[in-house]
């Protein structure tokens, strides 16, 4: 039979040496550093992003994009080709942090404050260094997917990773939806040698029987939890000219107990 895990505690705590740990096991739902910016500062950059413009994803439901996701790579293409294309998508990343205020560097600075076993920064190899930071407008939802990468990108240094979370700083919300759903059933889908799992869209089977987390995406709040959850986002409705807008990237835990981060 298999086992259905249980979170120890429900709500969603600050940012602590003891919540980092517990969310990394997987004991927690999820972390809220509330007002980790300021109104100004959020309705600078959703302005900022909405100037410099957004790409589109291929998937059914519009999701608008500035920046470089590593998983973007994943099946047909040389990982030269990722880190390649990293520069050209920061440039694009700190054009809009410039005229507003560095969310990467300002949350790696508070984790740094609350993780003694190690280092934090952005992830490196020697082909070069990942992209962190992605921005996204999802007002449409996003549908059920995983992300981890001992799965998702088995061939990089981040595929060495025993634990991935998530962080995202909320920088426009809707009037109404578009909460986040976490479903506890950390993702373990069968690995057939060399090949990619599928961690979009997965069938409603891989989460049956979870116990389940909802959370809002409060304009100012930082929230993290752990992305090898099955997640969704809910749809909902935008003010005129308005969206979910967002800024985020995923945490991963290295053998060495370094954290690092890319999108
Ligand atoms: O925007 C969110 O609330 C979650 C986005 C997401 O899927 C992720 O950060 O992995
Ligand atoms: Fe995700």
């Amino acid at each position: 039979m298999m086992r259905i895990p249980k979170w120890s505690r429900t709500g969603e705590p600050d940012l602590s040496r003891e919540t980092l740990a517990a969310l990394l096991a997987d004991e927690i739902p999820a972390i809220r550093i509330r007002n980790f910016a300021t109104r100004g500062e959020c309705a600078s950059f959703a302005e900022a992003v909405r100037r410099a413009g957004l790409k589109y994803y291929s998937v059914a439901r519009r999701i608008g994009y500035i920046g470089l996701a590593q998983y973007e790579y994943r099946w047909d293409r040389p990982k030269e080709d990722y880190f390649r294309d990293v520069p050209a998508a920061d440039a694009r990343k700190d054009a809009v942090q410039r005229e507003s205020f560095d969310a990467v560097q300002r949350l790696i600075d508070r984790l740094a404050e609350h993780y003694p076993d190690g280092r934090v920064g952005i992830a490196q190899e020697p082909l070069g260094r990942y992209y962190a930071g992605i921005i996204r407008h999802a007002s449409d939802g996003v549908d059920l997917h995983a992300d981890f990468a001992p799965f998702n990108a088995p061939h990089y240094l981040v595929g060495t990773i025993d634990a991935q979370l998530g962080w995202n700083l909320y920088a426009e919300e809707l009037v109404a939806g578009g909460e986040t759903t976490v479903h506890h059933a950390p993702w373990s889908p069968p690995l057939r040698d060399d090949e990619i799992p599928q961690s979009y869209n997965l069938p409603r089977e891989t989460v049956a029987g979870a116990e389940t987390f909802t959370f809002a995406p409060n304009v100012g709040d930082v929230v993290i939890f752990n992305t090898r959850n099955p997640h969704e986002i809910a749809g909902g409705t935008a003010a005129p000219g308005r969206d979910r807008i967002s800024i985020g990237s995923f945490i991963g835990r290295l053998p060495n107990r370094d954290l690092v981060m890319w999108s």
